[in-house]
């Protein structure tokens, strides 16, 4: 059966033949979007009634205008608050009660008040009219009981002007009796239940047809990232490339590893608080390997393995300080000095993906942090020509097929070069990474034997993140201010298309 806001509709289309939900919404006192649902169900039930959508228009109160049918007009308002015996202060009315400044002046132009402008004090407020009739509330009354009909259209025009009545477009539907019309209607099965089957009641039941048109529900569930959709396609691609991730999950370095052991020299500016956050506390790291770190103090300063160094004093006291790592090539130095402790050297090939954090200036597409993307290869006697044929290994998987290489300057990498691709959208080459060769400088200090180069290169996910999803802004996609709803609706990540 219909329920019982259904048995009513089709009694109500029984007795007048055809009838608009809106009127049904005033006749059955319910909401027009109710009436409209349970109309949608009686149709999905056969040919029970037919409907024509046509569009009304009408004109209901304001909320400022529903207060006046309560209360009255601001013009009543304040010609009440005017005692009718020597009047009041205009600065008083005015505080008085709210919105006396508009009351005043419909009063005024009503003729109900009128000022004395040499009274002692100030400008005083007098009553002009010894009675009033408040028309404007009483034209509200009429629109409220649906007699908009009765007002002039300059009332109408000076409800409308005043925003105390507005004029609504709804969507309405005229009921009218279908060709299996009845004011009783079995409601259509959507379960074939084992009650059913087991008593026969199946037999006299009306089922819905299936509606294989029908979307699935949406399942509850959690949402990646954009971020993380892309890094997970980088993380593949390592996979695939034959690369074992590294160990990242320390956010706080110490300046040791994150520089020192870079051959990094303690006097770079990178190393300035302007561009690392150094760590208050623990503001210092305690544990090195004493016999590395030695080895590293003298390369630094006097030099070695060929190498003249900073010639600069290097004092542990710089090297101990705790900082928020400014790159992941911290964690690939300290990869590289625990392959070099194996007693025999074997090739290998590393990457990483996390957050990295430099004090820099922040804009659209710089924030103090960011996720540096890092892959090396360690091997006997690599060349430049090994470092770009991996580039373009790597980048063909991303779809870029077109790469040129800038020479450009690392401290912990010679020869270094900056990796460009041509940007088919922008018409131009665009820096999509950079690349090197680490330092003998900084790998014998390790006990690498002297064979051994390693070749590598780092970009950045938030980059072609924001290529990849079109955001412009890199706090839409990272940070306090992300529109979740961004989160849920963007696409899976395919790089390669
Ligand atoms: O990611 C960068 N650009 C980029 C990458 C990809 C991309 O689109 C995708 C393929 C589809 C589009 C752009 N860059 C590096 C270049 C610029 O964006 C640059 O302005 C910003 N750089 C960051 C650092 O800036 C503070 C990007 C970040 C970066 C730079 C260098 C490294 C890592 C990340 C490195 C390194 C390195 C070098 C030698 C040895 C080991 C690591």
């Amino acid at each position: 059966m219909a329920d019982s806001l259904g048995e009513s509709i089709l009694q109500r289309v029984e007795k007048d033949g055809k009838i608009s939900t809106d009127v049904l919404a005033k006749l059955l006192e319910r909401d027009h979007q109710q009436i409209v649902g349970t109309v949608k169900s009686l149709q999905a039930l056969g040919n029970v009634i037919e409907t024509k959508q046509q569009t009304n228009k009408y004109w209901e109160l304001t909320p400022e205008g529903t207060q006046m049918v309560e209360s009255g007009s601001y013009e009543a308002l304040v010609y009440e608050a005017v005692p009718p015996e020597g009047g009041i202060l205009q600065a008083e009315l005015m505080k008085k009660i709210p919105n006396a400044k508009i009351g005043f002046s419909k009063g005024m132009s009503a003729g109900w008040l009128e000022v004395n402008k040499t009274a002692e004090g100030g400008p005083r407020i007098m009553r002009k009219a010894s009675s009033i009739v408040d028309k404007v509330q009483e034209q509200l009354k009429k629109v409220h009981k649906g007699d908009i009909e009765s007002l002039t259209d300059k009332e109408r025009s000076e409800l409308k002007k005043r925003k105390l009545v507005q004029e609504v477009t709804v969507n309405t539907f005229l009921v009218m009796k279908g060709s299996e019309f009845s004011t009783s209607v079995n409601k259509l099965e959507t379960d074939l239940t084992p009650e059913m089957l087991a008593s026969g009641t199946w037999k006299d039941r009306k089922f819905k047809d299936y509606n294989f048109d029908a979307l699935g529900v949406m399942p509850a569930s959690g949402h990646l990232h954009p971020l993380l959709k892309v890094r997970a396609q980088f993380r593949q691609i390592f996979l695939e490339m034959g690369f074992s991730e590294m160990p990242t999950n320390n956010y706080i370095e110490s300046s040791f590893w994150n520089f020192d052991a870079l051959f990094q020299p303690q006097q770079h500016p990178a190393r300035d608080i302007q561009d690392t956050f150094f760590i208050k506390d623990p503001e210092f790291a305690h544990e090195f390997p004493m016999d590395y770190l030695e080895r590293v103090k003298k390369v630094h300063s006097v030099g070695g393995y060929g190498s003249q160094g900073h010639k600069v004093e290097w004092r542990i006291e710089e090297a101990k300080k705790n900082i928020l790592r400014t790159h992941t090539t911290a964690v690939s130095a300290r990869m590289l000095y625990k392959l070099a402790q194996q007693e025999k050297f074997t090739p290998v090939k590393y990457f990483s993906i996390d957050r990295v954090f430099r004090n820099e200036t922040l804009d659209a597409t710089h924030l103090a942090e960011f996720h540096q993307i890092e892959g090396l290869v360690a091997d006997y006697n690599l060349t430049l020509a090994d470092l770009i044929g991996i580039l373009h290994a790597f980048f063909k998987k991303l779809g870029i097929e077109k790469l040129r290489f800038k020479p450009a300057y690392n401290p912990y990498t010679e020869p270094s070069m900056e990796v460009f691709s041509y940007h088919e959208g922008l018409k131009k080459w665009v820096e999509i990474g950079n690349s090197g060769v680490f330092r003998p400088e900084m790998l014998l200090p390790m006990g690498l034997p002297e064979d051994v180069v390693v070749i590598a290169w780092g970009l950045s996910l938030e980059r072609p993140t924001m290529i990849k999803y079109g955001i412009d802004n890199i706090r839409e996609l990272f940070g306090p201010r992300v529109n979740l709803q961004m989160v849920y609706d963007n696409p899976i990540c395919r790089l390669d298309k």
